[in-house]
């Protein structure tokens, strides 16, 4: 998933907001694509479902016995939100049945990642090793999933290489969308492996079942490398299927069967149907929030519920993803943080960015908000609707453009009465209706959650690629903050330059310190010190294309991306 571009979004960049819905529904059905005619597994391959079963018993034990086991899950930037996510689900379920809760959740760079960009904490091993010994203190027994889209974070090797030395109490789960061998294979610094050696000695043992390898394919995401997309969603359908097979165990003593897992799983493939036989309302809200955009103003999400979480986690991955400010998309969850429920608390105090209450909202935002501005409500028929009429009220009176993303359950009339007043105070409704036997089934959380986070990241997603964010299907103003992300950025520029690697290299050096001549002091430096000095340089990558197409010194470059910001418009003026 991590290196390839994805041949169906080659023009995305030039696409109408219609088209661009159109686009991310085939890349996402791709997720759902049988085996045949390809070596790797798949989401719904029988080796895949196997493994699931496999895993839901361990955790099935662990439910049982949730004095001296835990189930812990991590990774770096969307994986460990993804976490953090399914981990407060499940937890929330448990407690309901007044059971102690299991599952914890682990993000590189801590809480503050939940909502921010800490791209750097993902390249140090030690650190995933601390983090997890602080979390599983204790503890005789660990069912550890790490999660790397890419099979490629070292701090989640440094924890993976840690269970294997440990294996009296860990159980090491690796979740990926790579084959095995794709795995990255770049030393790490001071570290004797590489996320490849790890994965080979975990094949190892996984036939004898004392590690687990979940890495289906499920086809290059829409935005080179955005695994936030497709890699996200199939982490929450793998992990989601294996927990709630072990819930039902536990609960109801319903046997974990092949069965059992595989209909939970295809439940999200009705999921994409639902969501995107809504493409109409989608394009609706990808064109409003891509005008916002484009004329330098915002979107907000305004949710409810878990389904909040998903405009947090969505608006907190534009400034990494598209070198967005925070705020020009931003999310709001109803309770803030006393609902967020996170490990670390009210994180209020770390800056503006961190305020995600309603009520901060209405106090820092509202008085603000003009008609140029996109705000959506996010929630469903469970959600208090006289709440969520008076929010809308109260942006009304600002704005009209208000949008709702609203999820009912089919036949729910009482619901629908004071629906209509809100709906009648929104430009534009999209109606999700759920089936009754997901109510039934107990998967209807889950559904309306990927639901939401499908129509978000498409708005997200489109509305930047409108604002010509995209060259291509690339994202060019990468942040270069972390290896993977260097590595990429060097990658990305051979491509579009048709330079060799060592001219690239030295292109992107420029632009990262500024400087037509590079010292030896900084050409000597390894790539953590670059990546450590990019934090604080901004359009690093399309400087760097810059002078490479065109020869220019870095403050001429500079001067002409001034004056064409659109980085899309920019790269074809420069490259034709
Ligand atoms: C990707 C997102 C990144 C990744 C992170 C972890 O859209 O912006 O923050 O989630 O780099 O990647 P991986 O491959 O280890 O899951």
């Amino acid at each position: 998933m991590g290196k390839k571009s994805n041949p169906l979004t080659r023009d995305i960049d030039r696409a109408s907001a219609y088209s661009i819905v159109k686009m991310l529904q085939v890349c996402d059905s791709q997720m759902f694509q049988k085996e045949a005619g390809t070596i790797y597994q798949r989401l719904l391959s029988d080796q895949v479902v196997k493994t699931l079963m496999e895993v839901a018993k361990r955790v099935e034990v662990i439910i049982k016995d949730p004095q001296e086991s835990c189930v812990v899950m991590s990774g770096c930037g969307t994986s460990g939100r993804l976490a953090f996510l399914i981990s407060s689900g499940f937890n929330k379920a448990l407690s309901q049945l007044n059971q102690s809760e299991v599952y914890s959740y682990i993000i590189a760079g801590g809480d503050r990642a939940l909502l921010s960009s800490q791209e750097a904490p993902e390249d140090d091993p030690r650190l995933g090793v601390l983090n997890l010994k602080k979390v599983c203190e204790g503890k005789k027994r660990v069912l550890f999933i790490g999660i790397s889209c890419g099979l490629s974070a070292p701090f989640v090797a440094g924890q993976l290489d840690f269970c294997l030395q440990h294996p009296e109490v860990y159980t090491p789960v690796l979740v990926g969308f790579n084959p095995a061998h794709q795995a990255r294979d770049e030393p790490i610094q001071d570290c004797t492996f590489t996320f490849h050696s790890v994965v080979q000695r975990m094949q190892e043992l996984a036939k004898s079942q004392k590690a687990f390898l979940i890495n289906p394919a499920v086809g290059p995401e829409a935005i080179s490398g955005s695994s936030r997309m497709k890699g996200g969603s199939a982490t929450k359908i793998l992990l989601e299927a294996a927990f709630s097979a072990a819930h039902a165990a536990t609960s109801s003593n319903t046997p974990i069967t092949h069965n059992g897992v595989l209909q939970h799983m295809m439940a999200y493939e009705r999921t994409l149907a639902v969501t995107y036989s809504q493409t109409d309302g989608i394009t609706t809200l990808v064109e409003a929030a891509g005008q916002s955009l484009q004329c330098s103003r915002h979107v907000y999400y305004l949710g409810w519920g878990s389904l909040a979480l998903l405009g947090l986690i969505d608006a907190s991955e534009c400034s990494p993803t598209f070198g967005a400010d925070y705020e020009d998309v931003r999310g709001f969850i109803r309770g803030g943080y006393r609902e967020l429920n996170n490990n670390d608390g009210p994180l209020t105090s770390l800056g503006p960015k961190f305020s995600i209450a309603h009520e901060d909202f209405l106090h820092l935002i509202l008085p603000c908000l003009t008609d140029k501005d996109t705000v959506l409500l996010i929630y469903t028929h469970s959600d208090d609707a006289t709440e969520v009429g008076n929010m809308a009220r109260r942006v009304r009176e600002k704005t009209p453009n208000l949008h709702a993303v609203y999820h009912q359950a089919d036949g729910d009339t009482a619901a629908s009465l004071q629906q209509d007043d809100i709906k009648k105070l929104c430009l534009s409704t999209l109606k999700i209706t759920w089936p009754q036997e997901a109510l039934v089934s107990g998967t209807l959380q889950h559904m309306r959650e990927l639901s939401t986070k499908l129509v978000l990241n498409a708005v997200s997603t489109g509305a930047h690629v409108l604002k010509g964010k995209i060259y291509q299907n690339h994202m060019i103003d990468l942040q270069v903050t972390n290896t993977k992300l260097y590595r990429r950025a060097t990658r990305l520029l051979q491509k579009l330059s048709a330079c060799p690697e060592e001219k690239c290299e030295e292109a992107l050096l420029k632009a990262i310190y500024r400087v037509d001549m590079l010292t030896l002091e900084m050409t000597s430096s390894d790539i953590t010190t670059h990546t450590c000095f990019a934090r604080n340089s901004t359009k690093v990558v399309p400087l760097a294309l810059v002078i490479l197409l065109t020869g220019w010194s870095l403050v001429e470059a500079e001067s002409h991306l001034k004056q064409q910001p659109i980085v899309r418009e920019a790269v074809a003026q420069w490259m034709w």
